[in-house]
């Protein structure tokens, strides 16, 4: 096979394995026009890049290449803006600075770990690799790839803050209510926008920490705020409510409310009402009523 059909059935096989590599299509096609001069080197490409375009990342990302064999290094980048500026994986220094593996044993692959790195979150990233050989006898570039665009790294969870209607005795989400039903409200926030909050969970649990009977209640979160009626059982009722982002990152909230019925208040013909201690009034059948009347703690 010679050189050029050999170089293409190549390409044809990384293609198929990789259709997502348009641009190095149209970068190839573009040499192989020029292959009169003699310079096509089609197995000197970088022949995969993971991870793909359009991933989120979170936490440590395994960057692995597959390289041709001539390689003896290949050195990692990632730009935080669209490729304007490249860093190496730490993120610690200038940028034009790249991580080098130059051992390939284990293959040519590098851990980026994003939640601890100097770049910052929530934005969208390319990743470029080069590969460099050790020839004549300075190195050479091999090949370049790139992945991004749509790239974003998220390790940060969700914010969330959550408010009780009526207000409980003790607190915006603690103490004593007299109502049997609360309104909850929530508004809850994500790097780079709230569009990356995938789902809002409401636990509604009894004073033995068993569900109530409409628990827990699953909210989609296609607004960036919601509003729930829930209604209390009587004694203690514990309320946790959860955002959930892209990346599997949570943020909880929780409240604790104790819901008292309010012992009813007996109207008393013709008598005037104290509330508190012990009282005594005359009805118009002439017998002494008394009794103990307590003071409703919702009025
Ligand atoms: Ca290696
Ligand atoms: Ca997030």
């Amino acid at each position: 096979m010679k050189i050029r059909e050999r170089a293409f059935d190549q390409l044809a096989r990384v293609v198929s394995r990789s259709p997502w590599i348009v641009l190095g299509i149209a970068s190839l096609v573009t040499v192989a026009a020029g292959a009169a001069s003699g310079t096509l080197r089609m197995e000197t490409r970088i022949l995969d890049l993971v991870p793909r375009d359009g991933q989120l990342l979170t936490a440590d990302v395994l960057i692995d290449v597959t390289c041709p064999d001539d390689t003896r290094f290949v050195r990692f980048q990632v730009s935080p803006d669209d490729g304007a500026n490249w860093y190496n994986l730490e993120g610690t220094q200038s940028p034009n600075d790249y991580t080098e593996d130059s051992d390939a044993s284990d293959g040519w692959s590098q851990i980026w770990s994003t939640a601890t790195d100097a770049l910052p979150d929530g934005v969208a990233y390319r990743i470029r690799v080069t590969a460099w050989d050790e020839q004549n006898p300075v190195a050479h570039l091999i090949g370049e790839d790139q992945v991004g665009g749509g790239l974003v790294v998220d390790n940060t969870p969700p914010s969330l803050e959550i408010a009780i209607a009526p207000r409980p005795t003790d607190g915006p989400l603690t103490g004593e209510v007299f109502q049997p039903e609360i309104t909850l409200t929530g508004s809850f926030f994500d790097l780079p926008d709230s569009a990356r909050v995938v789902g809002i969970t409401i636990e509604h649990r009894n004073e033995n920490g068993d569900y109530v009977s409409d628990s827990p209640i699953h909210i989609p979160a296609t607004e960036f705020t919601f509003s729930r009626v829930l209604r209390m059982l009587e004694g203690r009722n514990y309320i946790v409510v959860t955002a959930t982002d892209e990346a599997g990152l949570t943020s909880s909230e929780s409240a604790e409310i104790h819901y008292l019925v309010p012992e009813e208040a007996y109207p008393i013909f013709g008598a005037v009402i104290v509330w508190g201690g012990i009282h005594s009034s005359v009805l118009p059948d002439q017998t002494v009523h008394c009794m103990n009347i307590h003071r409703p703690s919702r009025l």
